[in-house]
């Protein structure tokens, strides 16, 4: 093998780890991640907003005690444990405006911890 072949493999070996690489970019924009931070009584954002038939991971901590996140219009809930995430994804295929809620009391309060998904 010589000097010039070397470095033809070289120059080829580089071009495809940016390739990968911009591929796994741009697999990772390609998903949505919104955070949600639950405390007592209260979801921040309340409001999210949301594209019909994109799919979306919500991500989930707490601030203080165990907390529930439901969204019954699309059938997806989840827990919220404090020191953990919790992740729920799924891809709204509806437009509207969809109450969500925490599902599990957390304390004289629970009952405005609400808030809106709105999908365009
Ligand atoms: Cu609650």
């Amino acid at each position: 093998m010589n000097l010039l072949h070397k470095r033809r493999l070289l120059l080829a070996s580089m071009a495809a780890s940016s390739l990968a690489a911009t591929g796994l970019v741009l697999a990772q924009s390609q998903e949505r991640v919104i955070k949600i931070v639950a405390k007592k009584f209260d979801f921040t954002p309340g409001e999210i907003r949301l594209k019909k038939n994109v799919p979306v991971t919500l991500e989930f901590t707490t601030l203080d005690v165990v907390m529930g996140f439901n969204l019954p219009d699309f059938a997806v809930r989840t827990d919220i444990l404090p020191g953990t995430t919790s992740r729920l994804r799924f891809t709204p295929d509806k437009t509207g405006e969809f109450a969500f809620h925490c599902d599990v009391f957390c304390g004289s309060g629970h009952e405005s911890m609400t808030g809106a998904v709105f999908v365009t």
